[in-house]
């Protein structure tokens, strides 16, 4: 065999709670999206004649995991005969006495990566699929991995569920570094545990963390998909990887904010909020970036959309007679959204000319804005400026900026 196809995956997370979404309804439908994004993998699969399907740890949550769900699983890997399936478990769905990996017959094409000392090896595809740290065992395994004779007219692939290259701390699940990985000279190393794509490599090795083919929380913004790659050895017996990244995200996750600055209204509020989603002008909330929320992309699936999940902070200064009420704008966006949450980081707006004749530090800092503002023709840096003395002004009223 002088080449093999695979699709990788990793974080499904089947039957996840989704308990912050507040709507059982919603958590079902996000539950039964993810099992969708399952069976386009498999579609995928059969439709290009694909090899392998790697799952890279935390397929389901083994607590909360449903006999039906196992039903389901079975029969997707069953009519997937013709691929080898080979699964790594995680931190979500280890490995115990009682896990379904364990008490379930998954069919003779289903591999469990159930120890991390033996090497499998799939024959018919010349390959040799590793693994690491399946038993807790992280330093032991990889120890036993660099003492390997690696033969390098096979196929070499290890599918690791872990942490790579993060500031470690006690928690983390199977820390270590992507020098380390890259340094056992695989082909190619199938990552899980991180849920947002992410791709290392050197001229041997291509790395990829593919992230949960759905996104699960504000924390994991972007798109999302699977991995679909091949690797081939050509007549000199040097290998050659190619990659795709396959986008397959229902939904999408934003932090954003946007600023209603002289809305003096809740209806005002909502629908400023409306018209900045409509025209995607909105900013991330922690660059500041612009996103263009309603660009479609190239396969025509809208970048954002009323389908998609918002945590909204409202910014800007409104009048003091105001303040937003997110109960109410709350409501009345959560029937054009599937889901949104709010945040009010507005301020109310200072009265700068009561101090224009004061005789203390206020007044003079107000004037000299203003003596600045006189000669500013930008009108990014007036904005600038008018935002300096309202926050200059904030300082010196109350002794704090909000
Ligand atoms: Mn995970």
């Amino acid at each position: 065999m002088k080449q093999i196809s695979f699709l990788h995956t990793a974080d499904l997370h089947l039957d996840l709670p989704f308990s912050s979404l507040r709507s059982d309804e919603k958590a079902q439908l996000r539950r039964s999206e993810i099992e969708s994004s399952l069976d386009r993998m498999a579609r995928k699969i059969q439709e290009e004649k694909i090899n392998l399907l790697i799952i890279s740890g935390d397929l389901f949550e083994d607590k909360y995991i449903k006999g039906t769900t196992v039903t389901k699983l079975k029969n997707v890997f069953s009519e997937l005969y013709e691929t080898e399936i080979v699964i790594a478990p995680g931190n979500h769905d280890p490995i115990t006495e009682k896990s379904c990996y364990k008490n379930t017959f998954w069919g003779s094409n289903v591999h469990i990566l159930e120890d991390s000392r033996k090497v499998l090896y799939l024959e018919k595809y010349n390959t040799c699929i590793y693994s690491l740290g399946v038993k807790k065992d992280l330093r032991l395994d990889y120890e036993e991995i660099l003492d390997m004779n690696i033969r390098r007219d096979r196929f070499n692939l290890l599918v690791f569920h872990g942490t790579v290259d993060m500031p470690f701390g006690e928690d983390d699940y199977n820390s270590i570094t992507s020098k380390e990985l890259l340094a056992l000279n695989m082909d190619y190393v199938a990552l899980g545990h991180m849920h947002c794509y992410c791709r290392y490599g050197n001229e041997k090795t291509t790395m990829i963390n593919p992230g949960s083919p759905e996104p699960l929380g504000f924390d994991e913004e972007g798109e999302h998909g699977c991995v679909k790659g091949a690797i081939s050895i050509s007549e000199d017996s040097s290998k050659h990887t190619e990659i795709q990244f396959i986008p397959l995200a229902l939904r999408h996750y934003h932090n954003i904010q946007i600023n209603i600055s002289d809305c003096t209204s809740d209806a005002e509020a909502v629908e400023r909020i409306e018209e900045y989603l409509r025209q995607g002008r909105v900013s991330h909330l922690r660059t500041g970036e612009e996103l263009p929320l309603l660009k479609s992309d190239a396969s025509g699936a809208r970048q954002g959309s009323s389908r998609d999940l918002y945590s909204i902070a409202l910014s800007g200064f409104t009048s003091r007679s105001y303040s937003p009420d997110l109960a109410y704008i709350h409501e009345k966006l959560e029937k054009k959204l599937f889901f949104v949450k709010l945040k009010n980081l507005t301020s109310a707006r200072l009265d700068y000319e009561q101090f224009l004749e004061d005789p203390g530090i206020k007044g003079a800092f107000i004037r000299r804005i203003l003596d600045r503002l006189d000669i500013e023709s930008s009108a990014e840096k007036r904005d600038t400026l008018f935002l300096a003395m309202q926050y200059g002004l904030q300082a010196l009223e109350n002794e704090r900026v909000d």
